[in-house]
């Protein structure tokens, strides 16, 4: 029988991380979410400043691994992107895989890509509300493009 859900059209942010742009793997990454019929929205490559990375990871301030986790952020440029499909925000977490690589999943990128928990290869929004923010943190509504769904 045809599922009766709405269709949810979402888009949401990821970040393939220093780690993996270093180990040349942003290709074989974009690869898993265009495979799962999610279209690419907007992109940009950057190296992240201590504030920026700061700013973007607040909410995880008062963590053992926050200064460790900046660190990081800012080793090395990093691929911003803005991915849009049915149900993309909790699509693109499971494509991912759980944060721990030790624990995600196989087929997924942490379980292919990640070497530990806090070098993981890939960021990606937690919620629909914030995905909304973090998109608004790096793009301006001009840098993101129409796409028709295929
Ligand atoms: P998520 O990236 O799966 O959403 P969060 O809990 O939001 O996971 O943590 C943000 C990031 O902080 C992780 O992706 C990882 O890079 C880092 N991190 C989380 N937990 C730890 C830890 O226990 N040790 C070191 N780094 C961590
Ligand atoms: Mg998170």
């Amino acid at each position: 029988m045809a599922s009766t859900r709405t269709q949810s059209i979402e888009q949401t942010l990821t970040i393939i991380k220093p780690d993996a742009v270093a180990q040349n793997m942003i290709g074989n990454i974009i690869e898993y979410f265009e495979r799962e019929g999610l279209s690419l929205v907007a992109a940009k490559m950057t190296h992240l400043k201590e504030s920026d990375a700061e700013r973007f990871y607040a909410i995880h301030k008062e963590r053992a691994f926050f200064r460790e986790l900046v660190e990081f952020m800012t080793s090395g440029p990093v691929l911003i992107l803005v991915f849009q499909g049915d149900n993309a925000v909790v699509r693109v977490r499971e494509i991912m895989g759980a944060t721990d690589p030790a624990k995600a999943a196989p087929g997924t990128i942490r379980a292919d890509f990640a070497t530990s928990i806090d070098r993981n290869a890939i960021h990606g929004s937690d919620s629909l509300k914030t995905a909304k923010s973090e998109i608004e943190f790096f793009f301006t509504p001009q840098e993101i493009f129409s796409r028709t769904q295929g």
